[in-house]
């Protein structure tokens, strides 16, 4: 992306397309209050003097010649306590789509630069206010799927990963000069020699931290997008009556004709906390229809990527050989076995659940007709979540690949480094296993970083952000 120069005043509307009560266009730079007092016509006051204070509002007209475009709120922030530490002025239309559209292109007339996505957030990281992770914070907090995802990008926001990064890096930057000490004046009397034991237990005490954040990060990831279940079983085993009892509304076809469904239909779900992607799939099954086949052909490979399979299996009908040969693969996914159609006579029993070689045999019994068991197979898929994934401290929670990776690099490191010490060797290899440790922790903060890295992640974010 190429970056126009960091000193224009940039504008952009900052509230979604669309329809809303009202829309902001959002300002930010040095000639921020210029453009907008030729284009503003308070109802109280004149002049200069209004925009004198930080923090305050002002309810006027935008004219253009004789032409009232819109009556508006004018918010008026002053550097340095704003959101990029620049001059902002918001300005809140009242009126539809057109109305601000308007705005935004006279503020562009009078010399405003289109920002680009993620500018305002690009420059509260430039201009220090917050730091890369923060950044990344604002983004995942527009994003966020569920008020659990939510409250954990606020705190990535208040700095939470950020601190305790720093706080490693204050260790290991302590080690350095340790090291460093001993690697400029290796014969000076008042400078001890290193000690290996010392330097290894400081090392060992790092690792615990790194590692918990680590393992957060199945969790985090989760939060973040959702664990992607999919609903598998042969054709009308009610499938896709699942899919709308869940979503209480018919959302996929439902008809007694075996092989309904062919395309894949995704719809997101929010459980306790945790989004789910649920996906309903053609029915898998041997069969001549080609485009059939290509849906069964979609709902293998859709199951393949599942990180929960619902295995359904209709209880008013023997089992059979479709059943036998889906069941094979689910066993070897994370899956809960569902016996569907429990409002009818039924024909299976947990003894018969054997023939289906591993799966699970504590089978959730339910009525996708009558809606019977829904809430137990709720509770079933967040417990397969919960459990054998960390909860505990969930404000260290790593939500973010990159973090991942970075703090992956940091911990292969500091083992170099543990390895270094056992093995007593030069302090001069051991700094360089620190600093690399230490360098690594760097870009998940900025403190290191390169103009790709800034790319990528602003790269992500919509215009007015
Ligand atoms: N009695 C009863 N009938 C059900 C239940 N769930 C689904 N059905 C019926 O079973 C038939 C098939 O339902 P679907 O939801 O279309 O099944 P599916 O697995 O999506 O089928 P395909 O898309 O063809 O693979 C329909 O006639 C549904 O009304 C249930 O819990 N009880
Ligand atoms: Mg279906």
């Amino acid at each position: 992306m190429s970056m126009k120069s960091p000193y224009d005043t940039i504008a952009a509307v900052s509230t979604p397309a669309g329809e809303g009560g009202i829309g902001i266009v959002r300002l930010s730079g040095d000639r921020a209050i210029d453009i907008v007092s030729t284009l503003f016509e308070p109802r109280h006051g004149s002049g200069r003097d209004l925009y004198r204070k930080s923090f305050t509002m002002h309810l006027g007209y935008i004219r253009k010649d004789d032409v009232i475009i819109d009556e508006v709120l004018l918010s008026v922030m002053k550097a340095p306590a704003t959101y990029t530490r620049e001059d902002v002025v918001e300005i809140n239309c009242h009126g539809g789509a057109v109305a601000v559209g308007e705005v935004l292109r006279l503020v562009l007339m009078e010399g405003a630069r289109l920002a680009e996505p993620g500018e305002f957030t690009r420059r509260s990281f430039i201009n220090g206010r917050i730091d890369l992770a923060q950044a990344e914070a604002v983004l995942d907090i527009v994003h966020a799927k569920t008020s659990r995802a939510l409250e954990h990008a606020v705190q990535q926001l208040q700095g939470n990963i950020s601190q305790k990064v720093e706080q490693l890096a204050e260790s290991l930057k302590g080690l350095l000069i340790q090291l460093e000490a001993s690697i400029d004046f290796p014969d000076e009397d008042d400078v001890d020699a290193i000690d290996y034991d010392d330097l290894s237990d400081t090392l060992a005490s790092i690792c615990p931290d790194l590692d918990r954040m680590l393992k957060s990060y199945d969790t985090g990831r989760i939060l973040r997008d959702g664990v992607l279940t999919v609903i598998s079983g042969k054709p009308n085993v009610g499938k896709s009556s699942i899919l709308n009892a869940f979503l209480k509304y018919d959302r996929a076809i439902v008809t007694e004709i075996p092989g309904t469904t062919r395309d894949i239909i995704e719809e997101q779900l929010n459980l306790g906390g945790i989004p789910f992607i649920l996906a309903d799939t053609a029915g898998i099954t041997e069969t001549d229809d080609r485009i059939e086949r290509e849906g069964v052909r979609r709902s293998r490979d859709h199951m393949e990527r599942a990180q929960l399979v619902m295995l359904v299996l209709d209880g008013s009908a023997p089992l059979d050989d479709r059943d036998r040969q889906i069941a094979e693969r689910a066993a070897l996914l994370p899956h809960i076995t569902v016996v569907n159609k429990s409002d009818l006579p039924q024909k299976i029993e947990t003894s018969h659940l054997e023939e289906l070689g591993e799966i699970d045999r504590d089978y959730i019994s339910l009525s996708a007709m009558t809606g019977a068991g829904l809430k137990e197979l709720e509770q079933r898929m967040v417990e397969s979540v919960v459990t054998g994934t960390v909860e505990g401290d969930r404000s260290l929670m790593i939500t973010s690949a990159r973090h991942f990776t970075i703090l992956s690099k940091a911990r292969r490191e500091l083992d170099h480094a543990i390895n270094a010490v056992r093995d007593h060797s030069d302090p001069e290899l051991i700094a360089y296993d620190v600093k690399s440790s230490l360098d690594a922790l760097g870009e998940i903060t900025g403190v290191v970083t390169s103009s790709d890295i800034m790319n990528e992640i602003f790269d992500n974010f919509c215009i007015g952000k």
